[in-house]
């Protein structure tokens, strides 16, 4: 049986990737970060209890910062691959926190590596490193492809740049099988609440059902490329199985913006909106609304305003992926529509929204702000 450890196993793709490794028949482990409050929502329902027989989902404690932890980690498990996806992800965050940013996205990947090669793994253990469109920042070249020149422009993509190089390097020097996947914007209903399409698709189901007034957004002339966590996470496994490690930009080649998504979440909860006005001063207002789903809307409510708060002190206005060496050299396409999985994001968070409207309604507190 093979065995696979996952840094980041709680967030977005790591829950993904270990459902999909153990259909696969692996030993999948996670490490998950010591928290104050449960942090394992995103993988609770693939939880084995430990001491069943053939539990093949187990969980470490352990931290990207902990050099120590990382190798007695690697020493137990001995593991054939290790997908590295753990990271302080949010970029508008890491200029809030560059240095804690640096230390865990750039460090903890060469950490890892370095634990690797002190335990003689170099030879045993594949290496996938979750690297990022955003390396392409300031972009040099459209579409943005594996040899396309790299121009970061924020900490986290400064960090991520590292290790990039660093997983290139480990790779030269002793000859490890270590890649990146250089991924496009990839979402889906366990998306973080405070990325851009989430807090689209939740803010507004929640103003839907009256839980909120208006979503206060920043740039919403970004564009980017947005693909479906599962299909990617796919990809983060297919790249591992390759005669000889390589690095593969994965995409879907469409670019739409913000404020494009920001429509299409709105039409799915039957509300047409109409936007106007520009630069800080763009809102938008509902022009009718259609079908159940928002009972607490009516005509000429403005329900989307921009907030600068949100801008970023350097942004990355554009990104565009060319997935054309994914495709050719491992017959990866993307299966799932953007669209498609914008409805099913909207879906997820009306049903939450319905939930704790109701709870309202009997006089329940509910959860509902979110920063992003
Ligand atoms: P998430 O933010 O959803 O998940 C990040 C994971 O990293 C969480 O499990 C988090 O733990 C963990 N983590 C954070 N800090 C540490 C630390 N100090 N030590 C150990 N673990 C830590 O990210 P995604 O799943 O969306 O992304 C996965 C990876 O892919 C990340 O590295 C991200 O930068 C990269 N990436 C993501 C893209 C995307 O569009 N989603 C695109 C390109 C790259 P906790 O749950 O406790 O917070
Ligand atoms: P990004 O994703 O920065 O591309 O990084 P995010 O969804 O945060 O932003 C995308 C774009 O939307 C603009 N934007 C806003 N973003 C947020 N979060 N909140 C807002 O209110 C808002 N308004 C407009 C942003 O300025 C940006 O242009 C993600 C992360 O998953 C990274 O870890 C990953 O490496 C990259 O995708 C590829």
């Amino acid at each position: 049986m093979k065995k696979a450890l996952i840094t980041g196993v709680t967030g977005q793709d790591g829950s993904y990737l270990a459902e999909f490794l153990l259909e696969k028949g692996y030993e999948v482990h996670g490490i998950k970060r010591r928290a104050s409050s449960f942090n394992t929502q995103r993988v609770d329902h693939i939880y084995q209890d430990p001491h069943a027989d053939h539990a093949r989902f187990k969980l470490h404690y352990g931290d990207l910062t902990d050099s120590s932890n990382l190798t007695r980690i690697l020493q137990d498990v001995q593991p054939d691959e290790v997908y590295n996806l753990g990271a302080q992800s949010h970029v508008a965050v890491s200029f809030e926190s560059p240095e804690y940013t640096a230390d865990v996205d750039a460090m903890g990947t060469l950490r890892l590596l370095e634990a690797i090669r002190f335990l003689g793994l170099e030879k045993k253990t594949r290496f996938y490193q979750a690297s990022t469109s955003e390396l392409y920042g300031l972009v040099q070249e459209t579409p943005q492809r594996e040899t396309t020149p790299f121009y970061p422009r924020s900490p986290y993509a400064v960090a991520k740049l590292y290790s990039y190089w660093i997983t290139v390097n480990y790779r030269e020097a002793y000859g490890m099988y270590a890649c990146n996947g250089i991924l496009f914007n990839h979402e889906s209903p366990r998306r973080g609440e405070t990325f851009v399409t989430r807090k689209i698709t939740r803010g507004l189901a929640n103003i839907a059902q009256g839980l909120e007034p208006c979503l206060y957004m920043g740039n919403i002339d970004a564009l980017r490329d947005w693909g479906h966590a599962k299909d990617y996470v796919r990809m983060q496994w297919m790249m591992l199985q390759q005669a000889a490690a390589e690095d593969f930009v994965i995409a879907t080649g469409k670019q739409y913006s913000v404020r494009q998504f920001i429509a299409w979440s709105a039409a799915e909860l039957g509300i047409h909106l109409e936007f106007s006005g520009s630069g800080v001063d763009e809102i938008a207002t509902v022009a009718a609304v259609e079908g159940d789903k928002a009972p607490a809307l009516k005509a000429g409510d403005v329900i989307m305003r921009i907030d600068p708060r949100y801008f970023r002190p350097a942004e990355v206005e554009t990104l565009l992926g060319d997935p054309a060496k994914a495709r050719e050299k491992l017959g990866w396409v993307p299966e799932i529509p953007v669209q498609q999985m914008c409805a099913e994001m909207v879906a997820e968070d009306l049903k939450t929204a319905r939930r704790h409207a109701l709870l309202k309604e009997h006089g329940m507190e509910v959860p509902v702000s979110v920063e992003g």
